[in-house]
């Protein structure tokens, strides 16, 4: 059975930068993955693209064709691929069942939060058994202003409601955040969309009184709901992808078990005869992935103390970290180089770290 994810959210957001370092991360994971392109506006890919859009119809084309603007053209492309569906079925067949899909949305937000086709496309994938959940990329500066971040709950909200899939709303680029100033509140405020009603104050302050009555209506209508949440992206650093991939595995019900005798993730004990506590024990990866979360960036205050609080000394500490695995890389390289000197070539060489 296919699994995948949607990924969407507004321009600029971080949607096709996640896919890259998605697939970097299931690349070295030995975790099967595969990218749809499905922005026909998208010129240059930063990764390796399994479907491409353009390779159906692009922006230009048609908004040379149709005299449309790049808007209206996104919505025509968009119908197009719908109506074609099955151009894109047979590309999906080719990957295989056993295929892990991220389609990377373009960032027009009323693709997922009004326009039907992008809804439909999605529909007719989970009849074709495809096990999806939708990704819904937020740049998180927007938590730095209480109308702005009214406004992308809001937008979460409506995406929830419309595409109806199992749904991560993600608040990316969170190493940025404290680059915007200080926030009102911890973090855990804003990602477990706690008592709204704090945001009045702000609100009444940066906006004509004639507002107040609105943003309560709107704060009330979200709180109604009680759906929406946040998850927190900083794509480059490994424990947040991972973190993150955790979540949406729980989301979609996938367990990744490497097949027999495939090669293993570095730093994997693949001895046969080593105990079960250092062995993976594939048959208890379902009772792990329906457990709670305790991977290091799962607990919000972790995040806010790695990317707010106290950023500059985790740097620090971080860059100091990488000098040190550069140096042991450049040993090793060394050692390896001696070796092969003293040996002569096509002998076998340990270069393992003393
Ligand atoms: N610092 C930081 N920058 C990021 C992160 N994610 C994305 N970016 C940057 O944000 C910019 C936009 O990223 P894209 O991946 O092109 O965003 P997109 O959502 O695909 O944009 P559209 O397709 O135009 O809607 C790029 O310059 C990225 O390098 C992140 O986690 N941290
Ligand atoms: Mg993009």
């Amino acid at each position: 059975m296919p699994f995948g994810e949607i990924v969407c959210g507004s321009p600029g957001s971080g949607k096709s930068t996640y896919c890259f370092g998605k697939h970097q991360l299931f690349t070295a994971l030995k975790r099967p993955i595969s990218i749809v392109n499905l922005d026909p506006a998208n010129e240059t890919l930063p990764y390796p693209c399994a479907i491409d859009i353009s390779s159906l119809i692009t922006l230009q084309d048609v908004m040379d064709k149709h005299g449309l603007g790049p808007n209206g053209g996104m919505l025509y492309c968009m119908e197009y691929l719908e109506a074609n569906f099955d151009w894109l079925e047979d590309r999906l067949k080719e990957l295989g069942n056993d295929a892990y899909v991220l389609f990377d949305l373009p960032g027009q937000v009323e693709l997922s939060t009004n326009h039907e086709s992008v809804k439909n496309i999605v529909d007719k994938l989970t009849k074709n058994s495809f096990r999806l959940a939708a990704v819904h990329l937020c740049d998180a500066h927007y938590i730095t202003d209480a109308s702005k971040y009214i406004s992308v709950l809001l937008l979460s909200l409506r995406a929830m409601l419309q595409l109806e899939l199992p749904h991560i709303n993600v608040l990316s680029k969170i190493d940025l955040l404290s680059q915007y100033g200080d926030l009102d509140f911890n973090l855990d405020f804003y990602t477990e969309v706690q008592d709204l009603s704090y945001l009045e104050n702000t609100l009444s302050n940066s906006l004509p009184p004639r507002f107040t009555a609105l943003n309560m209506a709107m704060i009330s209508l979200i709180e109604d709901y009680g759906l929406v949440g946040f998850e927190t992206l900083a794509v480059e650093d490994k424990n947040s992808m991972l973190n993150l991939t955790r979540v949406i595995d729980k989301a979609t019900g996938y367990i990744f078990v490497p097949p027999p005798n495939t090669e293993q993730p570095p730093g994997t004990i693949i001895d046969e005869d080593a105990g079960p506590i250092s062995r993976p024990n594939i048959y208890g990866l379902l009772s792990s992935a329906i457990g709670p979360m305790k991977t290091p960036g799962s607990d919000v205050r972790d995040v806010q103390e790695r990317w707010i609080d106290a950023k500059e000394e985790y740097d620090a500490f971080e860059k100091r970290e990488w000098r040190k695995e550069g140096e042991m890389v450049r040993d090793m390289a060394a050692r390896a180089g001696k070796i092969r000197e003293r040996k002569g070539p096509g002998e076998a060489m340990d270069i393992s770290p003393s």
